[in-house]
């Protein structure tokens, strides 16, 4: 019960858990719980330092970025997976619109644990170290969070990859690159996913911005935050119509997702289902090798540009 903890420890916190800056292991720890535990010591203020020092920190890297991932979903960390490992000397900004990265793969179908993905994309989760059963034509991971954790856990390790989430992208920064009005994307505008919300009922809540010379969208299909980018390159006049996402045939869409993972206009890869939305591909539903192999796809094309 609460009441028999002792308030006061008498342990002294010199010595423990921190000895010489060293923490003590669990198997250590594992027998003082009831002998004067004590947590080392703390200011408030040191935790506040801790965070806002470090994130603007990297808000102050990052406005000059190499690459920008918009969507942290499947196709979104697979691509930054694939950079993180090929280039570390690249500077590479995810944005989530979330709090939550991992877009729609947290989950199977339909609420159901497991994530099928077709072969070949069985080779991305063997390199990922994820584990599977082997179906024949299709492996199945024993949950999606698995694959997602996993994938996510690599992703944040890479010390050249910042994550910002709740950070919505607002807008696309341009340059002209052409006689007839064409651009080429030069960065992203981006907002805390909450201010981006109230833009309607709050006056002059004004973004941020990051430059890069190349951006890569994949933030799905159309839907309260999907297809952003592509959507607003109808609006910029950069593409005339989105061919509008078709219904599901899990043969066809995978297939095309992958194969049409592309530049779609300079300094502009998309990736995953938004592409889906310009070209008018089908939707596959709840199988995830294509949102993988996209992402390898993508970063193979980002390497061509840094390659150049
Ligand atoms: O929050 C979105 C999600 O995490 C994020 N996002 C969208 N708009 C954004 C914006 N700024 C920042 N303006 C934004 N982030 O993008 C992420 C997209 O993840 P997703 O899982 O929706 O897309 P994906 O293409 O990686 O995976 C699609 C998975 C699907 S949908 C589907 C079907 O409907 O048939 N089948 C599969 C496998």
């Amino acid at each position: 019960a609460v009441d028999s903890v002792p308030l006061k420890s008498t342990f002294d916190v010199k010595t423990f858990p921190i000895q010489n800056g060293k923490a003590k292991t669990l198997e250590e720890l594992a027998d003082k719980w009831d002998h004067g535990f004590k947590f080392a010591p703390i200011r408030e203020s040191q935790v506040s330092r801790a965070m806002t020092r470090r994130y603007f920190k990297d808000l102050d890297t990052y406005a000059e970025s190499d690459i920008v991932i918009v969507g942290a979903g499947s196709c979104g960390l697979s691509t930054a997976y694939q950079l993180g490992k090929a280039r570390p000397d690249l500077k590479i900004a995810i944005i989530e619109a979330s709090v939550s990265p991992g877009g729609g793969a947290w989950l199977g179908g339909q609420l159901f644990s497991a994530m099928v993905m077709r072969k070949p994309a069985d080779a991305f989760l063997t390199d990922l170290g994820v584990p599977f059963e082997d179906e024949g034509d299709f492996v199945v991971v024993k949950h999606a969070a698995l694959f997602t954790s996993t994938l996510l856990s690599k992703v944040l390790s890479f010390p050249n990859i910042k994550l910002f989430n709740a950070t919505a992208v607002e807008d696309l920064i341009t340059r002209p690159s052409g006689p007839d009005g064409q651009v080429r994307i030069a960065g992203v505008v981006t907002n805390w996913t909450l201010v981006t919300m109230h833009h309607d009922d709050q006056s002059c809540m004004d973004p941020n911005t990051i430059n890069a010379p190349l951006v890569i969208s994949t933030t799905g299909h159309d839907g309260p935050f999907g297809a952003f980018s592509v959507k607003r390159l109808v609006s910029m006049q950069q593409i005339e119509k989105l061919g509008g996402m078709r219904g599901l045939d899990m043969n066809t869409a995978e297939d095309a997702i992958v194969i049409r993972t592309r530049e779609v206009v300079p300094g502009l890869i998309v990736g995953g289902m938004e592409l889906s939305e310009v070209d008018g591909a089908n939707r596959m539903g709840p199988t995830f090798g294509a949102m993988a192999l996209s992402g390898v796809k993508a970063a193979e094309e980002a390497l061509k540009v840094f390659e150049e």
